[in-house]
């Protein structure tokens, strides 16, 4: 059944899908009344933005889960997230979010969740169901090993990271050093599929559904993968080799990083740049214009760093466990083999991180954290 199915442009395509998700919720007026309730208003309304949006995270979810296990349905159940299907929502009613077999079946589904917003529910399911072949408009997919046994592979997914970027889709600026700092040029659809006996990410998929604005209102994605395997190390990222990088070491942070981590890196002469989107910053790095980024809080998840971790393997870097690298005096990768349901946490990566494209910067950076 999976002979002829490429699970590389499978993700491609639902990650596509979810852009598609994501844009028409900005695009749709009835989405976007919904999605941008008014931060002032009543408590409902308050109560309704965040409802609406674990409602978008959930659906994209599902879609992917939908997409993957109509292909390949010994990964049906390996799909994992941020969301469960059953949700609470603030007024304490149960909510079920499922994909029908058609576009009126989902709709019908999605009108009772959303309290009658007809045309709103319409436009999602709309979505849900759109044909996309994304992977034709893109070259040099490679061919994955035959020997790839499927029902080892488990798959974490962010539907969308970056959610108060994404809410509030402030315009872009940019800062120094040109990277952007906020805005929905942050959003970014990560999926990263890794070996459930080994632990480790093989593919990883980072897009950011606003990454090229066409014109106002109106944005495509921009697309960045990876894969590393034993017999096949491809990616496909934009690299940026401008003047401005020359010579210059660059970390990239979060806003809320420590002071005193931070003077480590002015020690060490780095130039310091911030954004929001624990998977933006991962991708400044994978595309080379920041050298580092280290958080040093337990504040991101499985699913913010499996799909950038197997590109940045596929690129010769990593993404580590900021704790026990300085630690051991080493690389420690983050590792993503399954862990017991009751230990509530087990899905933070709660040692921080560090995300590299090239292991060989870290001596430095693990001895002066070392010191200190
Ligand atoms: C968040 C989001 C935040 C990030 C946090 C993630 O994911 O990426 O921006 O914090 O670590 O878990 P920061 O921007 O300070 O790095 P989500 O938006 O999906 O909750
Ligand atoms: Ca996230």
């Amino acid at each position: 059944m999976t002979e002829n199915i490429n699970l590389l442009r499978v993700l491609m395509n639902c990650a596509e899908k979810a852009a598609n998700i994501a844009r028409v919720c900005r695009s749709n007026e009835d989405l976007l009344a919904l999605l941008v309730q008014e931060k002032t208003g009543a408590e409902a309304n308050q109560r309704f933005e965040h409802d609406f949006k674990t409602l978008a995270d959930v659906l994209i979810q599902e879609t992917i889960r939908h997409e993957v296990g109509k292909l390949i349905p010994e990964m049906r159940e390996a799909i994992l997230g941020e969301e469960s299907t059953h949700f609470t929502n603030k007024l304490g009613q149960e909510i079920v979010i499922a994909v029908g077999d058609t576009a009126v079946e989902t709709a019908a589904g999605l009108e009772a969740v959303l309290d009658g917003h007809t045309k709103a529910a319409e436009a999602l399911a709309a979505e849900v169901h759109r044909n996309v072949d994304y992977d034709s408009t893109l070259e040099n997919i490679p061919d994955l090993p035959e020997t790839l046994d499927y029902s080892n592979l488990g798959i974490w997914i962010d539907p969308i990271d970056a959610t108060a970027e994404y809410i509030s889709g402030d315009s872009i600026f940019t800062d120094f050093p040109g990277i952007t700092s906020t805005g929905l040029d942050c959003v970014t659809v990560l999926i990263g599929v890794y070996e459930r006996d080994s632990g480790v990410p093989i593919i990883g998929i980072v897009s950011q559904p606003f990454g090229q604005k066409l014109k106002e209102n109106v944005y495509s994605s921009s697309l960045n993968w990876g894969v590393c395997l034993p017999t096949l190390k491809s990616h496909n990222c934009k690299s940026d080799s401008s003047e401005r990088r020359a010579n210059r070491k660059i970390g990239i942070f979060s806003t809320s990083e420590k002071a005193e981590i931070l003077q480590h890196f002015l020690d060490l002469n780095y130039e310091l740049a911030f954004s929001a989107g624990a998977g933006h910053k991962a991708l400044k790095v994978i595309c080379n214009e920041a050298d580092i980024y280290l958080l040093s809080k337990g504040s991101t998840f499985r699913w913010d760093t499996c799909g950038p971790q197997a590109i940045l393997r596929a690129l010769g870097g990593d993404v580590l466990d900021y704790v026990a690298s300085i630690k051991q005096q080493l690389p420690v990768p983050i590792n993503y083999i399954d862990k017991s349901e009751s230990d509530a946490d087990w899905k933070r990566n709660s040692n921080g991180l560090i995300a590299v494209r090239d292991l060989a910067i870290l001596n430095e950076i693990l001895n002066k954290f070392a010191e200190n």
